[in-house]
């Protein structure tokens, strides 16, 4: 049933751009605001739905850029987007792919707005379009990056009290490795028994510094080490795996997706598998990334690019429908900016993500901050 009201006519993009709390320090960038890309898409009936494609640091993440995914989407989706029938996301999504390699970022954004439409128009969550919710709530991670020991554990010490987050993850990998785990120990020792923590070296370490810093980060207590090496090297991390005790995430090797996905399996090249929507080019592909990992004896968490609301509520509506996701989320990407988009902005309590359940993303944006945040009108 094709109704006229449900064809698409209008695709625009906005580079957000907007400061961060404090400086947030990875290995491979520093962090002190965030540029985040928002797809708007409006069919002839006047329904208007969200999708965010963010990365981190420029190019120094990943080979898209706020700025390559706003020309790749304006350039070369919106036309193939116009005057499609918005209840077929499937349709639009494989029309996009035959044209375009890669690019999974911009994709994972429209994605993402063609569903917040579909479910506006059916009434339900994006949750109930992707086969129905298990739960309402995620707990949630926080990353502790100040660069600076003391004030990471006054920063994790206000998180517990406040009952925000009790899972923290450390950004190590730009320092001398004996440094990183002094640092690690240090914070691990405070919150011994109150928090679980975990590490995220962003591809720095090559072998030799990997098997020296493993062990003796699984000895301070860390439970979790989130890709110690390059991404494409899934021999060496079967080979971490076989001496560390803590689990070993692949984040980056999942640039791609469902093929990434596989050929880590057969490699057994990871203990867990980080679900990122932006990674896998869309919310659809990253269920089944997690389907495969499932599957394969993997366990699941759910990862982020700092996203802001619109990106972490779209993960989170995926995140939900899964049967399991034995290490929880990091979705507090709205939380390490000033600023929101949001008109109610996202509720967290209890150390948990509380996932919106109106129809479509379940979020109200504010249409004057889109504007104010917009770069170049600020
Ligand atoms: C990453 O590599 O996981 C997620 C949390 C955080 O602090 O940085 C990111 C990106
Ligand atoms: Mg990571």
């Amino acid at each position: 049933n094709m109704e006229h009201g449900d064809l698409i006519e209008r695709v625009e993009t906005h580079i957000l751009r907007i400061p961060t709390i404090r400086a947030h320090k990875l290995s491979v960038a520093t962090m002190q605001e965030q540029r985040l890309v928002i797809v708007k898409i409006t069919t002839a009936g006047g329904v208007v739905g969200y999708g965010e494609a963010t990365t981190i640091g420029g190019l120094s993440y990943t080979d898209e850029s706020p700025d390559s995914i706003q020309l790749t989407i304006d350039l070369y989706f919106a036309d193939l987007i116009k005057g499609c029938s918005a209840t077929r996301p499937a349709e639009i999504m494989a029309k996009i792919r035959k044209m375009a390699v890669g690019n999974y970022f911009a994709k994972n954004a429209v994605e993402t707005a063609l569903f917040d439409i579909l479910g506006k128009l059916a009434g339900l969550p994006v949750s109930e379009l992707l086969g129905g919710r298990v739960r309402n709530t995620l707990p949630v991670a926080w990353t502790l990056a100040s660069g600076d020991t003391a004030k990471d554990i006054e920063e994790g010490r206000a998180m517990l009290k406040a009952r925000r987050h009790n899972i923290f993850k450390l950004k190590i990998g730009a320092r001398a490795w004996r440094e990183d785990v002094a640092h690690v120990a240090a914070i691990a020792d405070a919150f011994r028994g109150e928090a679980d923590i975990r590490v995220d070296v962003n591809q720095a370490w090559d072998m030799t510094t990997a098997r020296c810093a493993i062990p003796a980060l699984a000895e301070a207590g860390v439970t979790l080490i989130e890709q110690p090496m390059k991404g494409t090297n899934l021999d060496g991390a079967r080979e971490l795996r076989s001496i560390s005790s803590a689990a070993i995430m692949a984040d980056e090797a999942l640039r791609g997706g469902v093929s990434p996905a596989l050929e880590i399996i057969k490699a057994r090249a990871a203990d867990v598998l980080s679900l990122k929507i932006a990674q896998a080019g869309g919310l659809f592909s990253c269920r089944d990334v997690a389907q495969m990992g499932l599957a394969a004896g993997l366990e699941l968490y759910g990862g982020t690019m700092l996203e802001g609301s619109v990106g972490t509520t779209a993960t989170a509506q995926m995140l939900v429908t899964l049967p399991q996701i034995t290490w929880g989320t990091e979705l507090f990407g709205p939380l390490l900016l000033t600023e929101d988009i949001l008109t109610k902005p996202l509720t967290y309590k209890d150390f948990a993500l509380v996932v919106p359940d109106g129809p479509g993303l379940g979020v109200e944006i504010n249409d004057a901050a889109l504007g104010a945040f917009t770069e170049g009108k600020g």
